[in-house]
């Protein structure tokens, strides 16, 4: 098939998932043409069979706010028209999907029939999506899409509870690639970070509210207050970044404490790590936590979202209550102070993490695609 496939092109979930999906599909041999305002970050990869089309955007002065939407909208028309797409899938719903509502109905006028899918992924839904400001567009978006697939039953329900959906949503979870998320012989790195052999704990994120970055720290301060030798991990930045460095030097650990910022080889951090950090004050999925456990890390999360569809309690880590600090922190110390307990963690996270099998998931994507094109067209 040809395959638009429209993400934003940041370190946020919603677009490594576009983009895997696209090396994915691409290895089956679909031609994949990408979508974006800037080329995704996780596009780095020479593939033939994926074409990545930049969004211009010109700016003219009377547009103190150039129309992104539209500029998208015909992007899309070009490529319907020129590579003869044979399906939209937009991820994030705003204005992805509205976007494309608008390039489909252009291509109809011409008798051209293109069927949208929407993925929702999380804020789209939960946060902008429902702020008032988006909402009805939002809601008529999603409605209007030919299939609207969701990373998790949670997000499945909440979408339902927060619009006026009146389309099935199809859950299609995230997915990992099991080769390249997995515990690799990195002695070298740990001996360098922790020449004392230290336990590892890692947190991965871009650093926004939402993840309370602060809430690692104060829990990795409780570990070292246990008397346990341990190095915490920081991977990605983002708006809280500063506020973090700030508590570090409060509470002085910060000779425990390494900011990494952002790194695309993310699985070679997780080859040393002993335990991961997901706090986070909504997740709908948490894919940070499953790259995680496909490299056999246990994890500590926060119970809410899509979280407990991932992280299985008692058994690839633990899960709390959002503000339960103490009983992260306790988790956290009894994980890396009973090595019998960390050792069947770990083989679970992994067992679990095949479950998200990238080959296993994206046959769940291409069997839609095909249902929601056969649709379409019968009744064109
Ligand atoms: O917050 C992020 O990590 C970015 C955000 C996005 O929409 O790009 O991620 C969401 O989508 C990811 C991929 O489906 C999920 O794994 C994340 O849980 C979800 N983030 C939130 O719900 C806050």
């Amino acid at each position: 098939m040809n395959i638009g496939i429209v993400c934003y092109p940041t370190f946020g979930g919603s677009g490594v998932v576009a983009t895997e999906l696209a090396k994915v599909l691409a290895s089956k041999g679909h031609k994949i043409h990408m979508m974006s305002y800037a080329k995704p970050a996780r596009l780095e990869t020479l593939d033939s069979n994926i074409f990545y089309h930049e969004v211009a955007i010109n700016a003219y002065p009377l547009f103190e706010y150039p129309p992104y939407a539209l500029a998208l909208a015909s992007q899309m028309v070009n490529l319907i028209e020129y590579e003869n797409l044979d399906l939209l899938h937009v991820h994030y719903a705003l204005p992805h999907a509205t976007s494309a509502y608008l390039a489909k109905q252009i291509m109809a006028e011409k008798g051209i029939h293109v069927p949208v899918v929407t993925t929702l992924h999380g804020t789209d839904i939960t946060l902008v999506g429902s702020d008032p400001s988006y909402k009805h567009v939002v809601e008529f978006s999603i409605n209007k899409s030919d299939g609207v697939t969701a990373v998790s039953d949670y997000l499945r329900r909440e979408t339902c509870e927060r619009f006026d959906i009146k389309t099935d949503i199809k859950v299609i979870p995230n997915f990992i690639d099991l080769e390249r998320f997995q515990k690799s012989n990195k002695s070298h790195f740990k001996r360098a970070i922790c020449p004392d052999g230290e336990k590892v704990v890692v947190h991965v994120s871009n650093f926004r509210k939402v993840k309370r970055v602060p809430e690692v720290v104060t829990i990795f301060d409780r570990i070292l207050k246990h008397g346990i030798a341990a190095k915490l991990l920081l991977v990605g930045d983002g708006p809280e970044r500063q506020r973090t460095e700030q508590q570090c030097r409060d509470l002085g650990i910060c000779d425990h404490v390494r900011f990494l910022g952002k790194l695309d080889q993310v699985e070679e951090v997780l080859s040393i790590a002993d335990l991961f950090l997901i706090p986070s004050g909504s997740e709908t999925f948490g894919l940070a936590a499953l790259e995680a456990m496909s490299c056999s890390v246990p994890v500590i999360s926060s119970n809410i979202g899509g979280l407990p569809e991932v992280n299985v309690q008692g058994e690839t880590g633990f899960l709390c209550d959002l503000d339960d600090i103490d009983c992260m922190a306790d988790n956290a110390v009894e994980i890396l102070t009973n090595p019998e307990l960390h050792s069947r963690m770990s083989k679970n996270a992994r067992k679990r993490a095949e479950l998200f099998n990238q080959n296993l998931v994206v046959n769940q994507y291409e069997d839609y695609y095909k249902e929601v094109r056969k649709e379409l067209l019968s009744v064109n």
